[in-house]
């Protein structure tokens, strides 16, 4: 497997208890390297825009609202197999059900407020990067 990038979100449950650097250590230690990095706070519309795809789920009113709530920190990882790697250094969605030693399973507060977000395939990562970051921030 080639060297990938893929895209993550500290969420406002993380940044809002100073959980940014704890995060971070989990990633580099897991081979991930942090290309880009920036905090910014999402309006609603924005957090609507990104996930649009949850648009027909029930949860996706409430997920905008907390997306939008506080800052988050949106970031690029880089390495080995980094969309498949990311995911399982973040765990399962609901932390009731995430292994040990994962991110969510730390630190996550409820299946909404699961501390990160990380893209789940090749496609959605290049969408999702352009998305927030321009060619000129990704310093591999
Ligand atoms: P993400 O996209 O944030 O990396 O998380 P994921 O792939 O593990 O989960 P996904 O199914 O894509 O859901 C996106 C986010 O929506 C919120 N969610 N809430 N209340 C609920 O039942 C529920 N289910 C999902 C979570 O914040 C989840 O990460
Ligand atoms: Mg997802």
């Amino acid at each position: 497997m080639a060297v990938q990038r893929t895209f993550s979100i500290i969420k406002p449950d993380a940044t809002r208890r100073n959980l940014t650097g704890a995060i971070n250590a989990k990633i580099e230690a897991a081979g991930l390297r942090i290309i880009a990095q920036k905090r910014i706070h999402l309006t609603k519309a924005q957090a609507g825009q990104f996930y649009a795809v949850h648009a027909a789920r029930p949860f996706y009113d409430e997920l905008c609202e907390f997306m939008a709530s506080e800052p988050v920190v949106v970031q690029v990882l880089e390495g080995e197999d980094a969309i498949v790697k990311y995911r399982e250094v973040m765990g399962a969605t609901n932390p009731a059900d995430a292994a040990a030693g994962t991110i969510r399973a730390e630190f996550a507060e409820s299946v909404g407020e699961n501390s990160v977000h990380g893209s789940d395939a090749p496609d959605t990562a290049a969408q999702e990067i352009s998305f927030f970051f321009s060619g000129l921030e990704l310093v591999g």
